[in-house]
């Protein structure tokens, strides 16, 4: 079996991206050790207004901490942080933006969260096609990095050992028959509730977790598709476009799916703030298509 050092070696990628992969997915360790001690909600809210759980921070701080020190990054754009911390002395430019814990109201209850990467050269607030690797974490059963350096998107496990092990190579996310959507059913606008329906009607099955990492993840396997869509009040949905939409947008686009505000590739977006956010559907190629055609 091939380890994550084995298959970074056979890439075309610079050592020093290499180094920033394996040093980010080592971090799966140490944030799964911090999740008995920091389940609670804390007294803080991040820019989002919403309320952070210990584990937000652990992770934020930790992350940041390790990134600093490796010397291989210049900034870092956090989704519980306000502003891009500029890293001082970076021997290597790149940039990061992380989500540390996205589906972070499940950790109480137990169920899959994850850690979301985006890895730029130099600056963090990019169109989402300019990234160097999108890799994510996934804290279920079994911790999984799933990870592209733009030459295909490949599935690790980590062992009792701490070494990752491929257990897919080159993923193609086929036309499947999943389905998610946040938000209230009673905020949903005309739209999105017809295509929901559409999928409802043509066998599609609903699947939503809560955490937009685990609920996108499964999508590589089976296929379909997951939406945080605009909604009343709302028009640019919740989730956001650096730390969220661009990272899984990219992974998914390289497994040859889709990434899509309604009626535009996610990736070509121009952040405009850092919290940018934007309405989400994500997922096989022909969901995502068929979504846009009825929403012309
Ligand atoms: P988080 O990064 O603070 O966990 O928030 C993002 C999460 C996503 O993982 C998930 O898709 C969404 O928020 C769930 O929202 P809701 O509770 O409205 O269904
Ligand atoms: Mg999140």
């Amino acid at each position: 079996m091939t380890t994550l050092k084995e298959y970074l070696d056979t890439t075309g990628c610079e050592q020093t991206l290499k180094d920033l992969i394996e040093l980010i997915a080592k971090q799966a360790g140490p944030i799964r050790d911090a999740f008995i001690s920091n389940q609670k909600y804390t007294d803080t809210e991040n820019v989002y207004g919403e309320t952070q759980i210990a584990l937000d921070k652990w992770s934020d701080a930790h992350l940041l901490k390790v990134l600093e020190k490796s010397g291989l990054v210049k900034e870092l754009a956090s989704e519980e942080q306000p502003e891009i911390v500029e890293l001082n002395g970076a021997k290597a430019g790149y940039a990061v933006t992380m989500d540390p814990l996205d589906g972070s109201s499940l950790v109480q209850v137990n169920l899959a969260v994850g850690t979301i990467i985006g890895i730029y050269d130099g600056k963090a607030m990019q169109e989402g096609r300019n990234m160097l690797a999108a890799m994510y974490m996934l804290y279920g059963p079994m911790t999984t990095l799933t990870v592209t350096v733009k030459e295909g998107v490949h599935i690790f496990a980590l062992n009792d050992k701490g070494e990752y092990m491929m257990m897919e190579k080159d993923i193609q996310i086929p036309e499947g028959k999943i389905y998610a959507s946040g938000a209230l059913k009673k905020d949903w606008l005309p739209k999105h509730k017809e295509f929901i329906e559409y999928l409802e009607g043509e066998g599609y099955k609903l699947r939503y977790s809560g955490s937009f990492v685990a609920d996108v993840h499964q999508l590589l396997k089976y296929g379909g598709i997951f939406s945080y869509p605009a909604f009343a009040g709302h028009e640019n949905g919740k989730l956001r476009l650096l730390f969220e939409a661009n990272p899984l947008g990219f992974i998914i686009t390289q497994a040859g799916g889709r990434i899509s505000d309604g009626s535009q590739d996610i990736l070509t977006i121009t952040p405009e703030k850092l919290d940018h956010r934007v309405p989400i559907y994500i997922g096989s190629k022909g969901a995502v298509e068929k979504m846009e055609e009825m929403f012309k």
